[in-house]
C-alpha cells in the first residue's frame, strides 16, 4: 500500500470558498431562528471548513410551511409537466457550469475523491437530473371503460410535499437522486442534508433558484438528526419520508411516521453485500473488482462488496493476487489524482471503524493485511483484509462503513447461496462466473435488491437501487423511483345513452 500527502501546492486545483452556509427557505438564505451554527469539519485535516446554520423543529415548521404553500397553491405541481422538463433541463447545465466547484466541494466535505468527483460523478448527477426532465412530460393515467353506463381514467398526481433525509457518502448523489425525481412528479419538498456535508446541498438549492424552480418548492435545513430529522419524520403536514441512512435510523423514522400523520416511508438502509467469485473466473480482472467493491469511497457505499466469498480451488491464488494488486493501492488525500482513498468521513465513523477491526481481531479472523489508523491527521485508515472468516463473526454480519474487506471460503454452490442469504440485510450482491446457469440461479435465489454479474457498482440513471427485507423499501433512480412519488387517482362519471 502506497501513501501519499498530495503535492497540492504544485496542483491547479482551486479548494473554492464556501459560498453558502445558511438555511435556504422560500427561495432565500436565512439564519436559523435559534441563531445557532455548527462546524462542518474536514475529513482531511481534521479542520473546520465553515459554520453552518443549525436547523431544529421551528425551522422544519417554516420550511414545510413554505413548501406546503407551494404545493397547495403555487405553480410547480400544476405545470404542464414540459415547463418542469425545461427548468430541469436548466438546473443540470447549471450544475455542470460549476462542476469543478460542486467536486472540490465534495472532497472538502466529504472526502469524495476528487478526479472521480470532477470527471464523473457532478455530470452523472446532471444526466440524471436530464433524464428525470425527460420523464416530467411522460406522467399520465389511463382510460378505463368500467361498463356500458360509467366511464372512467386515472390521474396521476404528485404525493405532495416530501421530507428528504439524507447521509454523507456521496452528498451530490443522495440529494440528486431524491431531489430530481420528487421535482420530475411535481412536489415541493424540504431536505435535510447530513450534519457532516451539508455544503453542496445548499450550492444545489442556489443552482435550482437559478434554474426556475419556484421559491418554495426546494427548502434545504442542514442541522442534526434527533432535531431537525426527527422534526421532519413526526411533522403532521409532511406527505411522504424518502430516506437514505442506518438502518436503526430507519426504524425510528418509520416509528416516527406511524405515530404521527401516517405519511408515507420509504427507506434505503444499510447493506451486508456478497461478492461471491467462483473457480472459472479470471483472477487477473475480478481480484482488483473486489478490491474497489470493498474499498471504494473508503468503503462508505451502502452497496458495498464487504463479505468476499470465494470458491475453494481458488481461494489462495485470488487472495495472493489481491495483495499484489493493493500494492498499487494509494491512501492520501482525496484531492490527489493518484490516491484511490481518501480518510473516512468523521471522528465518529472513523472511530467505530478501527472498533470493528479490533472485533475481527478478537473474534479469531486473520489480519492478512492493514488494520490502523494513518500515522498523520485526518480520519485514515490502512485499507484492511481479513481473511478466514466466519459466518457468526460480528465483521461478518454488521455493516463496517470502512476499508474493510472480510475474505471466506466455500464449496459448492448450494452452500453460498445460503451464506450469501444469511444476513438481515438485503441490498446487493455481485456474481463472479463464466457459468451462465450458475449465475441465473445465484442471481434468481439471492435476497437482494441488486445484481451484478461479472461487473459491480454498475450504476446508470435508469438502474434502481433499493433494498430487500432490513435494507429497506422503495427505490431510487430509474422509473421506479419517479413512480413513488406519485399516486393513482381514479375518477368515475356516467355516461347516459352513448350506442358504445
Ligand atoms: O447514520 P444515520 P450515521 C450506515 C453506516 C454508518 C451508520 C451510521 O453503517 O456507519 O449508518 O451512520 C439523519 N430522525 N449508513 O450515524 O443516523 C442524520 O442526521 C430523523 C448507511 O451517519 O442513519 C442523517 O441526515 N433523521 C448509509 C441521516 O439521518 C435522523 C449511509 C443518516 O444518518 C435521525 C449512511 C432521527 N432520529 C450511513 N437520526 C446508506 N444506506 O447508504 C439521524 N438522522
Amino acid at each position: 500500500t502506497g501513501e501519499s500527502n498530495g503535492n497540492l501546492e504544485k496542483s491547479t486545483i482551486k479548494i473554492p470558498k464556501v459560498k453558502y452556509t445558511k438555511l435556504f427557505i422560500n427561495g432565500e438564505f436565512v439564519d436559523s431562528i435559534s441563531g445557532r451554527t455548527f462546524p462542518t469539519i474536514d475529513p482531511r485535516t481534521e479542520e473546520v471548513i465553515a459554520y453552518v446554520s443549525e436547523g431544529d423543529k421551528e425551522d422544519v415548521d417554516l420550511a414545510v410551511k413554505a413548501a406546503r404553500h407551494a404545493f397547495d397553491h403555487g405553480p410547480w405541481p400544476r405545470f404542464p409537466g414540459c415547463e418542469r422538463r425545461r427548468i430541469l433541463l436548466k438546473f443540470a447545465d447549471l450544475m455542470e457550469e460549476n462542476l469543478e466547484e460542486l467536486a472540490a466541494l465534495d472532497t472538502l466535505d466529504a472526502a469524495n475523491l476528487y478526479s472521480v468527483a470532477k470527471n464523473m460523478l457532478i455530470h452523472d448527477a446532471a444526466e440524471l437530473i436530464r433524464f428525470y426532465a425527460g420523464a416530467a412530460d411522460k406522467i399520465h393515467g389511463e382510460t378505463l371503460k368500467m361498463s356500458k353506463e360509467v366511464q372512467a381514467y386515472t390521474l396521476i398526481e404528485p404525493i405532495g410535499v416530501v421530507g428528504h433525509i439524507i447521509p454523507w457518502n456521496f452528498p451530490t448523489q443522495m440529494f440528486v437522486m431524491k431531489v430530481g425525481a420528487a421535482l420530475a412528479a411535481g412536489c415541493t419538498m424540504v431536505i435535510k442534508a447530513a450534519e457532516q456535508t451539508p455544503l453542496s446541498a445548499l450550492y444545489y438549492a442556489h443552482l435550482a433558484k437559478q434554474a426556475g424552480v419556484p421559491d418554495g418548492v426546494i427548502n434545504v435545513v442542514p442541522g442534526f438528526g434527533h432535531t431537525a430529522g426527527a422534526a421532519i419524520s413526526s411533522h403532521m403536514d409532511i406527505d411522504m419520508v424518502s430516506f437514505t441512512g442506518s438502518t436503526v435510523t430507519g426504524h425510528r423514522i418509520m416509528q416516527a411516521a406511524a405515530t404521527s400523520n401516517l405519511k408515507q416511508v420509504c427507506l434505503e438502509l444499510g447493506g451486508k453485500s456478497p461478492f461471491i467469485v467462483f473457480d472459472d473466473v479470471d483472477v487477473d480482472k475480478i481480484a482488483p473488482l473486489a478490491l474497489s467493491a470493498s474499498l471504494y469511497n473508503q468503503g462508505q457505499i451502502c452497496v458495498a462488496g464487504s463479505r468476499i466469498f470465494v470458491q475453494e480451488g481458488i481461494y489462495d491464488k485470488f487472495v495472493g493476487r489481491l495483495l499484489e494488486e493493493l500494492k498499487t493501492w494509494v491512501v492520501g488525500d482525496p484531492f490527489d489524482p493518484n490516491v484511490n482513498q481518501g480518510p473516512q468521513v468523521d471522528k465518529e465513523q472513523y472511530e467505530k471503524v478501527l472498533s470493528y477491526i479490533e472485533h475481527g481481531k478478537r473474534e479469531g479472523a486473520t489480519l492478512l493485511t492493514g488494520g490502523k489508523p494513518l500515522d498523520r491527521k485526518g480520519y485514515y485508515i490502512e485499507p484492511t483484509i481479513f481473511t478466514d472468516v466466519t459466518d457468526d463473526m460480528i465483521i461478518a454480519k454488521e455493516e463496517i462503513f470502512g476499508p474493510v474487506m472480510s475474505i471466506m471460503k466455500f464449496k459448492s454452490v448450494e452452500e453460498v447461496i445460503k451464506k450469501a442469504n444469511s444476513t438481515k440485510y438485503g441490498l446487493a450482491a455481485g456474481v463472479m462466473t463464466n457459468n451462465l446457469n450458475i449465475a441465473n440461479t445465484v442471481s434468481r435465489s439471492i435476497r437482494a435488491g441488486t445484481i451484478w454479474i461479472n461487473c459491480y457498482f454498475a450504476f446508470d440513471y435508469d438502474f434502481p437501487i433499493g433494498g430487500y427485507k432490513r435494507s429497506g423499501f422503495g427505490k431510487d433512480m430509474g422509473m421506479d423511483a419517479l413512480r413513488k412519488y406519485l399516486q393513482v387517482k381514479a375518477i368515475a362519471t356516467p355516461i347516459f345513452n352513448s350506442p358504445w
